[in-house]
C-alpha cells in the first residue's frame, strides 16, 4: 500500500478513468460538511416537504457530512459525475401515458454502480478506501456536483450542466485519498422562472425549492397508498415520474444530453407498443418481471396499476371504460380499485363533456 503518487496524478488517473468508463463529467470537492445545503436540507426536513420519504429523515447527519462513519470516516474527497440519459432514438413511451425520460431506459443504480466501482477499485489500488454513491447511499449528490464544478442547481432544482442540460444521472465516489479540487461555477438561471410556471401541481414553493409532496414524480413513485385527491387530474399522463420543470428549461434545449448518452439508457423494448391498461390487467408476479431491470420498479406493482388507472380516467378513451370497471369491482388492491372508480368517474366526465 503506498500514497507515494501525488495528489495530481492519481487525481488526473481518476478522471480519465471517469471518461473511459463513459461519464461525460467528473469533478472533485474536498470532504467535509455541507453548511448551507445542510441548514437547507434541515429547514425542508422540518417542514415536511419530504412526505413518506421517512428515510431522508433517518440519514439526515450523513448527507450533510459524508465523514460520518455510517459513510466513510476521514473521507478527504468526493468525486462526482455525470452521465446524460437522453436516447437518441426518440421517445417511446406507454400509451396513453408518460414515463419521465431518466427511466425509460436501463436502472441507472446498476449501470453507473458498475462504471463507478472502477473508480474506487482504482483508488482502493492506490491504497485509499472509497466508496460508491449512485442514489443509492445517503450522499447529498446535487449539493456536492454544484461543489465539484459538475454543473450548477437551477430553480428547478435539478443540477444543470452547461452544454449538456439537466438530463443527466449524478454518481459519487467518496474517497481517503486527497484529490485536487475543482472550483464551483455559479448559477445562471438569470431571471428565467419557466420551471417554476410551469410545474402542473406547483409544486416549487420557491427558487431550488420543492415540496416533494405536491411533486407528480413523488407522488407516481415514492407515494405509497392513495394519490391525494386534489392532484390526481394534474398528474395528467404521468405514469411514472415527471419531467415537466425539465423539459420547459432553456438549458434542455439543445442536444447536448443525447450525445453524450450510454447506449444503456436507449428506450428499453419494455416500451414498444405498451398499453398503460396493461398493467391494471397484469398480475404482482407479472409486474415484478415486466419491471426487473429498470428504474419503473420502484413504484411497485400497486403504484405502476394505482397510476395507470389514474392515467387512463385522465387521458383514456372509451374502451378504457370496461378496462377501470373491471379494476374496480376485481382488482386484488384495495388502493387500486379505488383509484380505478376515479378513473372511471372521471373518463365517464370527460367523455360526456367532448360529446
Ligand atoms: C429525494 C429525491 C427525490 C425526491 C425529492 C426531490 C427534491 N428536489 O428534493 C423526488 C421523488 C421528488 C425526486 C424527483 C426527481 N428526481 Co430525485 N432524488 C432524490 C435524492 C434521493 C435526494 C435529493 C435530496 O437530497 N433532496 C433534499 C432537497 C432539500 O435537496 P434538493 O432540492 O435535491 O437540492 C438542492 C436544493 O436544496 C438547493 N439548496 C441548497 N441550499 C439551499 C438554500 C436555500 C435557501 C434554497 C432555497 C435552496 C438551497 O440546492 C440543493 C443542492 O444542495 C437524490 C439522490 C441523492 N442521494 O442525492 C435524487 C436525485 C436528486 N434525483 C434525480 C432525478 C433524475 C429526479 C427527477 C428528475 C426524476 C423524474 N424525472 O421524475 C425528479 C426531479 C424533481 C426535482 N425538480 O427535483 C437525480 C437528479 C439529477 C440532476 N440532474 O439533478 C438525483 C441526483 C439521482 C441521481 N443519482 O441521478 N427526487
Amino acid at each position: 500500500m503506498s500514497h507515494g503518487e501525488g495528489e495530481a496524478a492519481l487525481t488526473a488517473r481518476v478522471k480519465a478513468e471517469a471518461e473511459a468508463q463513459g461519464f461525460a463529467r467528473a469533478g472533485v470537492a474536498q470532504a467535509g460538511a455541507l453548511h448551507e445545503d445542510g441548514a437547507h436540507l434541515d429547514a425542508w426536513l422540518a417542514a415536511g416537504n419530504h412526505g413518506q420519504m421517512s428515510w431522508m429523515a433517518e440519514t439526515a447527519p450523513v448527507r450533510k457530512d459524508p465523514r460520518d462513519p455510517r459513510m466513510l470516516e476521514h473521507a478527504r474527497s468526493v468525486i462526482v459525475m455525470a452521465a446524460p440519459y437522453l436516447g437518441r432514438s426518440g421517445y417511446e413511451g406507454p400509451s396513453p401515458g408518460r414515463v419521465a425520460k431518466y427511466a425509460l431506459g436501463r436502472d441507472y443504480h446498476n449501470v453507473l454502480g458498475k462504471k463507478s466501482r472502477k473508480l474506487a477499485r482504482l483508488l482502493q489500488e492506490a491504497g485509499y478506501a472509497a466508496r460508491v454513491a449512485v442514489d443509492s447511499k445517503p450522499v447529498f449528490e446535487r449539493a456536492w456536483a454544484e461543489r465539484a464544478g459538475v454543473g450548477f442547481v437551477g430553480k428547478n432544482c435539478c443540477l444543470i450542466v452547461p452544454g449538456l442540460g439537466s438530463h443527466v444521472f449524478l454518481a459519487c465516489v467518496v474517497t481517503t485519498a486527497p484529490l485536487r479540487a475543482d472550483a464551483p461555477m455559479g448559477r445562471r438561471c438569470g431571471t428565467c422562472t419557466l420551471c417554476l410556471d410551469a410545474c402542473p401541481t406547483r409544486a416549487f414553493s420557491g427558487p431550488r425549492s420543492l415540496d416533494a409532496r405536491r411533486c407528480i414524480s413523488y407522488l407516481t413513485i415514492e407515494h405509497r397508498g392513495p394519490i391525494p385527491h386534489a392532484q390526481r387530474q394534474a398528474l395528467g399522463p404521468w405514469l411514472f415520474g415527471c419531467d415537466v420543470c425539465q423539459d420547459v428549461c432553456p438549458y434542455n434545449q439543445t442536444a447536448g444530453a443525447t450525445q453524450g448518452s450510454l447506449d444503456a439508457f436507449e428506450p428499453s423494448e419494455r416500451w414498444r407498443g405498451f398499453e398503460v391498461a396493461e398493467l391494471l390487467q397484469m398480475s404482482d408476479e407479472q409486474l415484478h418481471v415486466w419491471a426487473a431491470g429498470s428504474a419503473v420498479k420502484r413504484a411497485r406493482p400497486e403504484g405502476l396499476a394505482r397510476n395507470a388507472a389514474l392515467v387512463l380516467g385522465n387521458r383514456g378513451e372509451k374502451p378504457h371504460l370496461r378496462v377501470l370497471d373491471d379494476a374496480r369491482q376485481n382488482h386484488r388492491s384495495e388502493v387500486v380499485r379505488e383509484a380505478a372508480s376515479w378513473g372511471r368517474t372521471e373518463l365517464s366526465r370527460r367523455l360526456a363533456a367532448s360529446e
